[in-house]
């Protein structure tokens, strides 16, 4: 069976986008901070994750107005941590998505506000009766997120990644690294549709490793177009993990090793869980989307 995946992505970014817009047009007001909220997370992002939590929600026939509202909240979270990456005193890049950074279209305060009050929002949103009628799901939800974006998480992740800078890192710390600033995000993605679904402990630790997997792949491959591709491209300033003296992975091998470790990586996943795989068909297809386009 081959589905073409880059049609659903596209289909659940069309989705998404009218359901956040709605969404936020109905909570935000109209004043300074809401507008940089809103300049900061609908300005054309990919929605990778809102495509990663449709996939584990349709698994587990999960209402589309519940999975959308945690879409909501995982982009509210993936636009607040780019937000603050870009800062002066993060990567400092005055371009995301091809458009000015937050903090240059506004201002720097704005955008250290703006990226907070899109994190508080991510809580509002999955605290809403709204997103699952169940008092003690919402609460397992929220505290799984709160634990991928602390110190052991995101921002844990983003801190190491600073600390890396201009020093000779081992392969080990850097994977580490990924899987903190980038996997752990992912891994919620496909986690948080099994939690509302109520699937078993096994399914979902399955679900956690499918992430954490597929948040390793995206951010090898996110180093190598940082490498290759131009501005119109990736939308922000090119070969700048090299320029600010990134530890990434490939300091420490090639792209081509790089693509045939991802490969190999999926591969033997695929391979030690046989069960899900052939249980639902469309996640192999799914790992191996990204890394298709390099071959
Ligand atoms: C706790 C202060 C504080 C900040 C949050 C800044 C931060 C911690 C984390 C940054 C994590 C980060 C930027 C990871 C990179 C992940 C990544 C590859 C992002 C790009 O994702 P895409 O390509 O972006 O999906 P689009 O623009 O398509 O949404």
């Amino acid at each position: 069976m081959s589905i073409n995946i880059n049609i659903l992505v596209n289909q659940e970014k069309k989705e998404f986008n009218a359901y956040y817009k709605k969404l936020l047009k109905s909570i935000l007001l109209n004043d300074e901070l809401s507008k940089a909220m809103i300049y900061g997370s609908m300005n054309g992002g990919k929605r990778i994750r809102p495509f990663i939590v449709s996939i584990f929600a349709k698994i587990a026939k999960i209402k589309k107005n519940s999975y959308l509202r945690l879409s909501a909240a995982i982009e509210c979270i993936h636009s607040y941590s780019l937000i603050h990456d870009d800062l002066p005193s993060m990567d400092n890049d005055d371009y995301r998505r091809g458009k000015l950074s937050v903090h240059k279209k506004f201002d720097e305060a704005k955008a250290i506000l703006a990226g907070d009050a899109l994190h508080d929002l991510a809580f509002e949103i999955l605290s809403d009766k709204k997103t699952h009628k169940n008092t003690n799901i919402r609460i397992i939800l929220i505290e799984k997120l709160s634990k991928v974006l602390g110190s052991k998480g995101l921002a844990g992740g983003q801190s190491l990644d600073l600390l890396f800078e201009n020093k000779k890192v081992n392969i080990n710390k850097i994977l580490k690294m990924y899987s903190m600033k980038t996997s752990a995000l992912f891994s919620y993605c496909c986690i948080a549709p099994f939690i509302l679904g109520k699937k078993n402990y096994k399914e979902i630790k399955f679900a956690e490793e499918f992430g954490n997997l597929y948040g390793l792949i995206f951010q090898i491959l996110d180093d190598i177009i940082d490498e290759t591709e131009n501005f119109l491209f990736l939308g922000k300033t090119p070969g700048k993990d090299k320029k600010q003296g990134k530890s990434t992975f490939l300091s420490n091998i090639s792209k081509e090793k790089a693509i045939v470790f991802c490969n190999k990586k999926i591969t033997k996943f695929i391979k030690s869980n046989k069960i899900y795989f052939k249980r639902w068909q469309i996640l192999e297809e799914v790992l191996f989307f990204n890394l298709k386009q390099f071959y």
